[in-house]
């Protein structure tokens, strides 16, 4: 007698055994599928959002950036060597000769005095553009070669009225 009951008992606990296993593998299959389908609906929107952030950032440290390079204008251009002024009026440069030396990068601020004129230097193709009085407008050139070059206004006829001048590069 005791012997079966034993029997029973561990053919009970076998059947048991192998009808509890396969519930509790489908449990199991199913939910590592639900969590993968809500797991992957928030990774696209966290994508979203991040870039939305860092543009927002950017333009913020953009905006800072230029505003330095302006207090450093002032005083000094980067890179610009010299700064000379001319001054420019009816009809004349002041200077009118101009002595640089080779591999000098020159700030021109042009300053105009009276009437509407320009700073322009034909042969490098540099200046500044025609400005009214009591405007000042610069322009930053680098020398590499020694030479002479003419500069002048452009406007009507103010070159053969005397605005002209010439760098002289050493
Ligand atoms: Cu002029």
């Amino acid at each position: 007698m005791r012997l079966l009951s034993i029997m029973f008992l561990a053919a009970f606990l076998v059947i048991a055994g192998c009808t509890t296993s396969p519930v509790e593998e489908d449990l199991f299959e199913e939910e590592p599928f639900e969590d993968s389908v809500i797991e992957q609906d928030p990774v696209p929107e966290e994508v979203h959002e991040e870039p939305v952030v860092e543009e927002e950032q950017i333009p913020e440290e953009v905006h800072e950036e230029p505003v330095v390079e302006e207090e450093v204008t002032e005083e000094t251009t980067e890179g610009v060597d010299r700064v000379i002024e001319v001054e420019g009026g009816m009809y004349y440069f002041e200077p009118s000769v101009i002595e640089v030396e080779a591999g000098e990068t020159i700030e021109f601020v042009f300053n105009n005095v009276q009437g509407m004129h320009d700073m322009w230097i034909p042969s490098l193709e540099a200046g500044t553009s025609v400005i009214n009085s009591g405007q000042s407008e610069s322009f930053i050139y680098t020398f590499d070669e020694a030479g002479t070059f003419d500069f002048l206004c452009t406007v009507g006829s103010h070159a053969a009225q005397g605005m002209v001048g010439e760098i002289i590069v050493s």
